[in-house]
C-alpha cells in the first residue's frame, strides 16, 4: 500500500522532531513514551532519573498545550536503564489544531524509537463506585469525535489495542485495578447527562477529551499500547453536582503520586 502524502509529512515532521530530540537530550533512542494527562503531571517524579528536559515550543511542529495542567515539556527519564520519554501535556482536538497536531507527540515518540506507549488522561466515570481518584485501566475505546487520524485508505487493526499483556502486567501489580472503556468525546464542553446515558447505552463507562486518536496512530506505527485513566469526577449529572475543571485538576494531583508509583513499577516490567 502506497502512503497517503498526509501520512508521509506527518511522518517527515514527527522525524524532524525526533533529530532535534536527539540533538537537545543527547539521548538517541528512548524505549517508553509516556504522555501525562490531566492531574498526572505529578507522577512523573516517581518514575526515575532527569536526563534532560525540553520545552515542546523546541521541537519541530510542536505548539504549547492551551490547558491548565498541562505543562509542555518533554522529559528523557532513566528508568534503572529503560529510556522513558515523558510528555507533560498533549494537543487536544478542541484546540482546532487538527487530527495531526494531535498526534504530532506519539508519532514523534515512534520517530524516537518508542515501542510502548503509556496514554493517561483524567477523565469522568460512569461507574458510581469509582470515586474521584481512582485509576482505570483502558480496555477499549469508543471514538465519539466522529474524525479519524489516518489519512487516505489505511485500513489499521484495532483488536487488542489496549494491550491486554500489559493490563495483564499491571493488574498483578495491584490486583484491585479496575478496567473500563474509554469513550472519547470531541469536546470543550463536558457532556450533557443525555450523552452520559447515551455513553452508558453503547457501552462505556470513562469520558474524556484525549487517548483514542493517539492510541489509533500508536497502533498503526506498531506501538504497544497501555492506556490508564484517573476517574477525577462522576460523569454528569451523576453526581447533582456541575463540573468544574479545577475541582478535576485537584483530584487529580491528590492521587498522581501514587499513580507515578504504579507506572514506575510498570515501566520497570517492560525494560
Ligand atoms: I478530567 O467528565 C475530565 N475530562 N468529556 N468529561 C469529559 N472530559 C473530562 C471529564 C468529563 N472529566
Amino acid at each position: 500500500m502506497t502512503d497517503h502524502p498526509s501520512t508521509i509529512e506527518a511522518h517527515d515532521r514527527a522525524s524532524q522532531a525526533a533529530a532535534a530530540l536527539i540533538e537537545l537530550t543527547g539521548i538517541r533512542h528512548h524505549d517508553v513514551a509516556v504522555v501525562l494527562g490531566s492531574g498526572w503531571v505529578s507522577a512523573a517524579e516517581a518514575l526515575g532519573t532527569t536526563v534532560a528536559e525540553v520545552e515542546m515550543t523546541q521541537l519541530p511542529f510542536f505548539t504549547s498545550p492551551v490547558v491548565a495542567g498541562h505543562a509542555g515539556r518533554v522529559r528523557s527519564i532513566d528508568a534503572d536503564g529503560v529510556r522513558v520519554l515523558v510528555f507533560f501535556g498533549r494537543t487536544h482536538l478542541y484546540e482546532e489544531r487538527g487530527v495531526d497536531a494531535v498526534t504530532h507527540g506519539v508519532r514523534t515518540a515512534a520517530a524516537a524509537g518508542c515501542r510502548t506507549i503509556v496514554l493517561t488522561n483524567g477523565c469522568g466515570g460512569l461507574d458510581p463506585s469509582w470515586q474521584p481518584g481512582t485509576p482505570v485501566l483502558i480496555k477499549d475505546h469508543l471514538n465519539l469525535t466522529g474524525t479519524s487520524p489516518l489519512h487516505g485508505a489505511h485500513f489499521v487493526d484495532l483488536t487488542d489495542l489496549y494491550s491486554s499483556r500489559l493490563r495483564e502486567i499491571c493488574k498483578r501489580l495491584d490486583p484491585t485495578l479496575a478496567e473500563g472503556i474509554y469513550g472519547q468525546f470531541r469536546g470543550p464542553m463536558y457532556e450533557t447527562p443525555a450523552e452520559i446515558a447515551m455513553l452508558r447505552a453503547i457501552g462505556g463507562n470513562l469520558v474524556g477529551m484525549s487517548t483514542a486518536l493517539e492510541a489509533i496512530v500508536a497502533r498503526s506505527l506498531g506501538m504497544e499500547i497501555l492506556g490508564i485513566s484517573l476517574v477525577t469526577n462522576l460523569a454528569a449529572g451523576m453526581s447533582g453536582q456541575a463540573l468544574n475543571h479545577e475541582e478535576v485538576l485537584a483530584a487529580g494531583t491528590a492521587a498522581s503520586t501514587a499513580m507515578g508509583g504504579l507506572l514506575s513499577r510498570v515501566i520497570r516490567e517492560l525494560g
